[in-house]
């Protein structure tokens, strides 16, 4: 392990901003957002930086919507300059100490990239986990420009839940959303408020969390330049500065009451598992999870025992009780997730020497709270909390149409590896190419790679109101969250794997590859579902050495989607698919 390194920031300096809320009934459904370069501080010790964000601000508002009842939201692109990111791969992964250069500011080194100095404020929004018709999902090539609005239709039938809005440019959204383009989005609908939940300030918080690193100037001082910063071992930017709601490592002041915190993971690529600690010793107790991506589960669950873990885009919806703690309390969170994540249990016992530079966790620390006096407030929690959903049972599974991806990473020479999700089909006996065997049992199924590309011609063509089974094959060392456009999915399974691949048996689509259900000798994992990923949800992680399986149905919106990697980097660099939705009349014209 390298040695801890000092923090260049104060950590719980700042107060916790919460978000500017739109409340779209108060204006009609009609809002209208610009989207605008600004100036925010994302710390008291820091200059201004230079972003992009929605109505000029990061985050941008929470917007805040009923169900049942539609929003039409005028997007108006007002981005002038090129994007206020300075881009750059450091030439060497770790500094002369060991150091990983991810871990520290400035460019360590690296030139700023051109191509990326030159963008010039094409963007298109979507919205993460909404129910919208094909034309308003934000198709990744469908790009605005500056001076040019786009008039989208939200219709809201869906229920209540946290969602969130971003930019979505094919091949530059990690550089857009780092720039700051990104805001939350609520859904209430009346079963919520038939459990009382807090609803709006003081006790529901939206958290926004996310990773951020600045540059230095020549006598080494922090400028306020957002950095996006990679190396020649790690495709990915793990900034070392957690920010929430803006602020790096901010503090919020409670009441001895329940608070609601609507949390999204918003960072390009680092995983979170958090941690509550007081004096250094968890208390997750504290903390029940009642919401996952698409709103409330049945029942209350319980945070897993490591801490709640939340991938890029992954929400949580918590009720934490700061009851019965005395004014002047301070709790923290904390991250034990080292990166890049590959799952791996780190104890929630030892949070507090989470601390790894050398598995870029410089900080773990997250935000912290003080317990101010107050009115004592402890709300009860409901022991039933949504109706409207069951799991799904396999019976009910059997004849549904199955659909095979692979996770593949490809190593290249002088250029960063290429993350494909290869979807396969089964290959007809007078197959001779490379395959895919999957060995479950006695039952070995043999499948080509029909499409890995982004480009590569559209394979899956669901038909409205089926259910269809995916099956996710994670061929790579690392984590990824999946995340179906759309209609929400139940996630089904998740089993361990061995898998071969031999030398060069990854070509650019074709793979060769010997898959068996059964643990690998170095899986330290449990590959269970956690009781707060049985709801309804738009993103799951897939581990390593794992097949995850999930069930979707799509309902009501024909047209072109998209499922992709949530990693920001994995998406723009290949890691993303087309879907075509169809209504069974139309399947037997399709060609
Ligand atoms: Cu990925």
């Amino acid at each position: 392990m390298t040695p801890t390194l000092p923090a260049p920031l104060a950590p719980f300096a700042d107060a916790l901003p919460v978000p500017q809320r739109l409340v779209a009934t108060r204006q009609n459904g009609r809002l209208s957002v610009p989207i605008r370069a600004g100036a925010h501080r994302f710390h008291r010790d820091l200059p201004e930086s230079a972003i992009w964000g929605y109505d000029g601000t990061v985050p941008g508002p929470t917007i805040e919507t009923e169900r049942g009842q539609p929003v039409t939201v005028a997007w108006r692109n007002e981005l002038d300059g090129a994007l206020p990111v300075a881009v750059t791969t450091a030439p060497k992964a770790a500094d002369a100490s060991g150091v990983p250069v991810q871990c520290v500011p400035g460019l360590s080194g690296g030139t700023p990239d051109q191509h990326a100095a030159a963008l010039a404020g094409y963007t298109v929004v979507h919205l993460h986990g909404g129910f919208t018709p094909a034309a308003y999902d934000g198709w990744a090539e469908n790009l605005f420009a500056p001076g040019q609005d786009a008039i989208f239709h939200y219709p809201m039938g869906q229920r209540a839940a946290l969602l969130w809005y971003h930019d979505h440019v094919m091949g530059v959204t990690r550089f857009g959303v780092y720039a700051g383009l990104a805001g939350l989005w609520i859904i209430r609908d009346q079963r919520e408020r038939e459990l009382g939940l807090p609803e709006g300030p003081p006790f529901e918080v939206p958290l926004l969390i996310q990773d951020r690193n600045f540059g230095l100037d020549e006598d080494g001082r922090l400028t306020g330049q957002l950095v996006h910063k990679t190396d020649p071992e790690v495709m990915e930017a793990f900034p070392p500065f957690t920010v929430v709601n803006g602020k790096v490592w901010p503090l919020l002041e409670v009441h001895p009451a329940t608070y609601r915190f609507r949390v999204l993971n918003g960072c390009n690529a680092r995983t979170y598992r958090l941690v509550l600690l007081r004096d250094g010793e968890p208390e997750l107790s504290r903390i029940t999870q009642i919401g996952t991506d698409q709103g409330l589960l049945r029942t209350p669950a319980r945070v897993p025992p490591g801490g709640l873990v939340l991938a890029s885009a992954e929400r949580a919806d918590l009720l934490v009780d700061f009851s019965g703690l005395a004014p002047g309390s301070e709790l923290t969170l904390l991250n034990t997730a080292a990166a890049p994540f590959d799952g791996a249990p780190f104890p929630a016992a030892n949070a507090r020497n989470a601390a790894d530079p050398g598995r870029m966790l410089p900080y773990p620390h997250v935000m912290s709270f003080r317990v101010v006096a107050g009115p004592v407030a402890r709300r009860a929690i409901p022991g039933e909390l949504a109706t409207d959903y069951h799991p799904l049972a396999p019976g009910a599974l059997a004849g549904a149409p199955r659909r095979t991806i692979a996770l593949v990473e490809r190593e290249l020479d002088g250029e960063p590896n290429m993350l494909t999700m290869r979807e396969l089909v089964i290959a007809g006996d007078d197959h001779t190419g490379p395959v895919v065997t999957v060995a479950d049992g006695e039952r070995a199924t043999r499948y080509r790679a029909a499409a890995a590309h982004f480009e590569d011609a559209t394979t899956f063509f669901p038909v409205l109101g089926r259910y269809e089974v995916w099956q996710l094959i994670n061929l790579t060392g690392d984590t990824h969250p999946i995340h179906v456009h759309l209609d929400p999915f139940q996630v089904l399974s998740r089993r361990p794997i061995r898998y071969h691949i031999p030398e060069h048996g990854i070509d650019d689509i074709a793979i060769t590859a010997a898959v068996t259900f059964e643990r690998d000798p170095g899986d330290e994992l449990d590959h269970t579902i956690d009781d707060n990923e049985r709801g309804l949800k738009d993103t799951i992680r897939v581990n390593p050495h794992e097949i995850a399986e999930i069930a979707v149905r799509f309902t009501t919106y024909a047209g072109r989607y998209m499922y992709h990697c949530h990693i920001l980097e994995h998406e723009d660099r290949d890691m993303m698919r087309p879907f075509v939705t169809m209504p069974a009349e139309l399947m037997p014209f399709m060609a």
